[in-house]
């Protein structure tokens, strides 16, 4: 043990004994001392990690926006990963071909032929949690086969803004013929229109050198929502995702409530959150590919929180509304909002967003975060000629 001398003697007795005339730190203090300093150094690495929160109702794109991340930052998905995709779009398939016959069902609308009549059967024999053995080429068929050539099915799927069914139902009845294959391999777009509601709280970590996110990503859906309090310490920004294609369509937990009305009371609770109060938020306005389409034929006027709009419907002019309805839920300064309109099946989208909400993130901690890379330099813990 070393000697260091002129500090004052312990009284404890806990004295270090060695043969040296010097006076001791105790062993008791020396480890405390060398805990102190530990803790002071993962207190100056704490500033460099970021949490980010993704929040938004079910089926908002929040899992879509992480899947696109952890792409970008090249995180590899494990075989057990790749497996529940893959079972995941076979059931996303023949859950909304299922939903579909159902609608013809309640709209008592006939099936045009004993084919189809036998083809719907053979599905509705079927549930979506069915194991992966049970999606034959049979069933493949009759998905494909519903809705190419059903006349009734073509009819109950242009009333689908009535009833709740996936945004990305039409992708996967496109596609199921090749999901059903053995040897199918999901492409980087499968994986992406693959949907699995997210239950409970996920965390990921992202390493953008020397800062290290994590970010939160959570179920949506109204049941899931009360283990998001969990979550809301110590938050850096949140990325708030808004469908923008809800404005005409229902929730699935609830097929009274129009998804945007229920999109803009949640936003103006989080924003309004006094947890929140001071913290940035990215407001993400996604599935602007299915909302572009939509307004061709549906007004946003359907949604009653837009049902004053009298501009000329074209996407830029409806974007800029429905940002301003969101913008009047926030009761304090609207600074720390920064908005962004994208379709998040698109990568360049989430590459370049994702860009932009870093940096924003870097300037607004710059000061605390410069500090502590520059303390972390002085001790050796980074190298010299690291940035922010
Ligand atoms: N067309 C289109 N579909 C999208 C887009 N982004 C997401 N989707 C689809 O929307 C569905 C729901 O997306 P998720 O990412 O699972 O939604 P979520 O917010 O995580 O939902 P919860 O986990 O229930 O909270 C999926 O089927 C996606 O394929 C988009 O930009 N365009
Ligand atoms: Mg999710």
């Amino acid at each position: 043990m070393k000697c260091i001398p002129n500090i004052k003697r312990f009284s404890c007795g806990n004295c270090f004994k060695c043969s040296c005339s010097g006076i001791h730190l105790s062993k008791k203090n020396k480890v405390e001392n060398e805990i102190g300093k530990k803790l002071e150094l993962e207190g100056i690495k704490d500033k460099l990690k970021m949490k980010i929160l993704l929040l938004g109702s079910g089926e908002s794109g929040k899992s879509t926006v992480l899947k696109q991340l952890k792409m970008i930052h090249k995180i590899e998905m494990t075989q057990s990963e790749i497996q529940d995709y893959i079972q995941s779009l076979r059931r996303n398939a023949l859950q909304c071909m299922n939903i579909l016959i159902e609608q013809v069902q309640a709209y008592e609308l006939e099936f045009t032929s004993d084919e189809s009549k036998d083809k719907a059967a053979l599905l509705q024999k079927l549930d979506d949690e069915e194991s992966d053995e049970s999606f034959t080429l049979d069933v493949a068929d009759a998905i494909n086969y519903l809705w190419k050539n059903e006349s009734a099915i073509k009819e109950v799927w242009e009333k689908r803004s009535e009833f709740w069914i996936l945004d990305a139902a039409d992708y996967y009845f496109e596609n199921v013929e090749r999901f059903i294959q053995d040897d199918f391999e999901p492409t980087e777009e499968d994986f992406v229109m693959a949907r699995i509601m997210t239950t409970g709280i996920i965390k990921t970590e992202l390493n953008i050198k020397p800062l290290q996110f994590t970010v939160v990503d959570v179920g949506g859906q109204r049941n899931e929502r009360r283990k998001w309090i969990h979550c809301f310490d110590d938050v850096n920004a949140i990325i708030f995702i808004a469908n923008l294609s809800g404005y005409n369509t229902v929730l699935f937990e609830d097929q009274t409530q129009n998804r945007m009305m229920e999109c803009l009371t949640l936003f103006s609770q989080i924003a309004n959150n006094q947890a929140f109060l001071s913290t940035p938020i990215y407001l993400l306005f996604n599935k602007k590919d299915l909302f572009e389409s939509k307004i061709r034929n549906e007004s946003i006027t359907v949604c009653e929180a837009f049902k004053d709009y009298d501009g000329p419907g074209d996407l830029n002019d409806c974007l800029n509304f429905v940002e301003k309805k969101f913008r009047e839920q926030l009761k304090t300064q609207s600074d720390r909002l920064k908005v962004f309109h994208i379709a998040a099946r698109f990568k360049r989208d989430i590459k370049t967003t994702w860009e932009d909400i870093v940096a924003d993130i870097k300037v607004k901690n710059k000061k605390e975060l410069e500090s502590a890379i520059k303390e972390l330099k002085a001790r050796g813990e980074l190298p010299q000629e690291i940035k922010l």
